[in-house]
């Protein structure tokens, strides 16, 4: 259980004695960030609190129709701003990070703040001297499941509007895969009709979320998968890669890469994939896995990075072709050490 009638107790009397409320969440933002950011903003904004939001970086704009989105400061558009609203705060939200390293330069600025954190999170492996209050639930499908629960937890749903019910809607699907990863519970149907209830439009929901590709982002993916993608079938695993200048080929924005890595995996017998992708003078990477893979250890223990068991990111300091040199090195004793978990 993590909400316990003591830690909501604590938490309510924070917010209630708060004048000034921040809500932060990790860069790169995705529909579980902002969704569950938007839904405590508006729950708080309900409660009568005084709330920003600051996040690292821009919305991607398959996120940008959201009711809320606007009101997102960002160190990448607003650095003024979010510094003030830094320094002003006397409780800080973190939602949907455990840990500094997520949230990029945003980080100097809270270690400058001496405001109070509570962190709302569902990634293992939580910092647990990251706050003064940790609600840490792995078993949960997404941050805005935890959302939920908390205004559940502090006896509030009849709070719920369809503003906040869009946002936790739209954070349960994203990280769910529209519900079909292991991590969905029966709960999490539950909430997700109890969001139905409040009249929330979850067809064009789906729509905006899914169905706004640009020419551009097709066309990247066509590419990506015709000449980009190697298969090793032996290892069960398949990879992909883009180097800044095909990315620029394609004017890719922010976002249009999305989703690449799960097409690979969607392949049939494989069962880990991974994105190499240049991009600011490192290579991200994301890996992504189906069973008890633990991909989050290989992003973990190679590549300085981590997650979720089946989706985890990490990042290489030097050339493309070198990340992908390194991995395809360490895959083989990967893929042994784990060898029930390909079977
Ligand atoms: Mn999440």
């Amino acid at each position: 259980m993590v909400y316990t009638e003591d830690k909501i107790k604590s938490a309510l009397e924070l917010i209630n004695n708060s004048k000034e409320i921040v809500i932060i969440s990790h860069k790169s933002p995705d529909g579980d960030s902002i969704g569950s950011s938007i839904a405590l903003y508006y729950y708080l904004k309900a409660k009568k609190a005084n709330v920003t939001m600051c996040h690292p970086d821009n919305a991607p704009n398959f996120l940008n129709w959201m009711t809320g989105t606007d009101d997102i400061l960002t160190l990448e558009s607003d650095e003024d701003h979010v510094n003030e609203k830094m320094a002003k705060a006397d409780l800080i939200f973190l939602l949907d990070f455990n840990t500094s390293g997520r949230i990029g330069k945003l980080d100097t600025i809270l270690e400058e703040t001496t405001a109070k954190r509570i962190m709302i999170d569902h990634h293992r492996e939580p910092n647990l001297n990251f706050a003064d209050l940790i609600f840490s639930d792995i078993q949960s499908c997404s941050t805005a499941q935890l959302i939920y629960e908390f205004i559940e937890a502090s006896n509030d749903l009849d709070l719920l509007d369809r503003n906040i019910a869009q946002a936790i809607y739209t954070g349960i699907i994203t990280d769910t895969g529209s519900f079909r990863f292991s991590s969905v519970q029966p709960k999490t149907h539950r909430i997700a009709a109890s969001l139905l209830d409040l009249n929330i439009d979850h067809s064009t929901i789906h729509e905006s979320l899914f169905d706004s590709n640009s020419e551009n982002r097709i066309r990247l993916v066509s590419y990506t998968m015709l000449e980009k993608l190697v298969i090793n079938r032996d290892l069960h695993t398949a990879y992909i890669s883009l180097n800044k200048a095909e990315l620029e080929r394609f004017t890719a924005e922010k976002g249009d890469t999305e989703g690449l890595v799960n097409q690979a995996l969607s392949i049939e017998g494989i069962k880990m994939a991974v994105f190499f992708k240049e991009s600011d003078g490192i290579i991200k990477i994301s890996f992504r896995s189906i069973g008890k893979i633990p991909v989050n250890e290989m992003a973990k223990n190679n590549f300085g990075g981590g997650g979720h068991l089946n989706a985890a990111g990490g990042k290489f300091v030097g050339k493309l072709t070198d990340a992908i040199d390194s991995f395809v090195t360490i895959l083989p004793k990967f893929v042994n050490n784990n060898k029930s978990t390909f079977e």
